[in-house]
């Protein structure tokens, strides 16, 4: 009668020790799982969170240069919109750090993006339309 009552209890032990057991593992695995997806997240989100809007504009007169010569923004994820008020067309670009991102070349009336992830540094924004640069259509974006 007192082995019986031994082996039960011990049985009870190896259940409860079990359970513990499997829950432990259950929640490890969970844990490596969302530490492999982390990885994904956080790029994701980091770019999101550090995320630059800039916006300019072509000249509407069709002299070839941009509202303005100098940008600055923060190090991520930049996006730059150009606004094309010219009859001529043009387009946004950046370069600088081995990275050289030009976004569509449009007419008039409607916008070029380009989207760089920069790391702090001193780059060029311009238009890759030929010609265009070299007439004065380009200008410093600086990344903090
Ligand atoms: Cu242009």
């Amino acid at each position: 009668m007192k082995r019986i009552a031994v082996l039960a209890a011990v049985a009870v032990v190896a259940v409860a020790a079990g359970g513990c057991g499997s829950s432990k593992k259950k929640s490890a695995s969970t844990t490596s799982s969302s530490t492999t997806s982390a990885p994904a997240s956080t790029s994701s989100a980091a770019p999101t969170t550090g995320a630059s809007a800039l916006k300019l504009s072509a000249d509407p007169s069709g002299a070839f240069k941009f509202n303005t010569t100098s940008l600055s923004a923060k190090a991520g994820k930049i996006t730059i919109t150009m606004s094309n008020p010219s009859a001529i067309t043009h387009a946004i670009a950046v370069k600088g750090a081995g990275i050289n991102k030009k976004g569509s070349t449009v007419g008039q009336g409607s916008t070029s993006t380009v989207t760089v992830a920069l790391k702090p540094g001193t780059y060029q924004f311009y238009c890759p339309v030929d010609g265009h640069a070299a007439a004065g259509m380009k200008g410093t974006l600086t990344v903090k």
